[in-house]
């Protein structure tokens, strides 16, 4: 059921106490025809993380997808993800929150000076289309708000955990705002990911179903994706084909 939010979000909620996914929701309703529509719930109770990872998500967290039809081709398509991890942050740091972003999809906060972290946030970002034409796409924002540790997994915090409980209607609302304004501006995107970047700059490895990789991250091109200076010289990873990114 669409609700009424009671703010000025720059786009329809709709709103679920209880949902399997609302990125699933999300692209029910982008297969029907409909844009700019966040799908947001209290609870979900079959998340989704990415390569058909799960995502924990009890009630108190945010967990939104929202629903894009951009004039963009697919290779643009991370833009989107980075967007809504510089948006994710943002809204953390108004919170109170020590958040950065680790590339490709995750907001985390982190915990020394080595490259240790635990995980705030994560993106899930879908689409369907053809090869030079994205036909829509769907973003999912998971972020652990109103949230007890005990009720994630270990290597997680929330915002209840850094800074205190937020008002969750609001923070909504930031995110949604922030959001739009940088994807109305994909220029914009890399350049603002970069002053949040916890990646850039480590020396990370990056798990691909071809081989790893390591290097020291050192860019991240017009399209995001992140380039790393190896003992061979330059190599470029796409999001898609990243498994795992660690720092060593
Ligand atoms: C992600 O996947 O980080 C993307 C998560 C996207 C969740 C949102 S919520 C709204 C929308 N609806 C959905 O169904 N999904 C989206 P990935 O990078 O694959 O990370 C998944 C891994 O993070 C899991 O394997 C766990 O190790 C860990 N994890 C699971 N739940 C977590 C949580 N709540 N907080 C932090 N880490 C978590």
């Amino acid at each position: 059921e669409a609700v009424e939010f009671g703010l000025e979000a720059p786009f329809d909620v709709e709103y679920h106490d209880s949902i399997g996914s609302t990125n699933d929701r999300a692209r029910e309703l982008a297969g029907e025809g409909v844009a700019d529509l966040a799908v947001l719930a209290d609870e979900q109770v079959g998340g989704r993380g990415r390569l058909e990872r799960a995502w924990t998500a009890p009630s108190g967290g945010v967990w939104v997808s929202v629903v894009n039809r951009p004039t963009v081709a697919p290779a643009q398509a991370p833009l989107f993800t980075l967007a809504a991890s510089v948006a994710t942050a943002r809204a953390a740091r108004e919170a109170g929150v020590d958040a950065r972003i680790k590339w490709p999809n995750d907001v985390v906060v982190p915990l020394d000076d080595e490259g240790a972290y635990e995980k705030l946030a994560g993106i899930l970002t879908e689409m369907e289309g053809e090869t030079d034409r994205v036909e829509w796409l769907v973003v999912g924002i998971g972020v652990n708000a109103n949230i007890d540790a005990d009720d994630l997994p270990e290597t997680a915090t929330s915002i209840r955990e850094e800074a205190g409980d937020v008002d969750r209607r609001l923070f909504v609302q930031r995110l949604l705002e922030a959001f739009d304004d940088l994807r109305s501006d994909l220029e914009s995107v890399v350049p603002a990911w970069c002053d949040l970047s916890l990646t850039l700059g480590q020396r990370v490895r990056v798990d691909r179903p071809s081989k790893a990789v390591v290097g020291d991250a050192v860019d991240v091109t017009d399209a995001g994706a992140l380039v790393l200076e190896t003992d061979d010289g330059r190599v470029t990873v796409t999001a898609g084909d990243c498994e795992h990114l660690r720092p060593v």
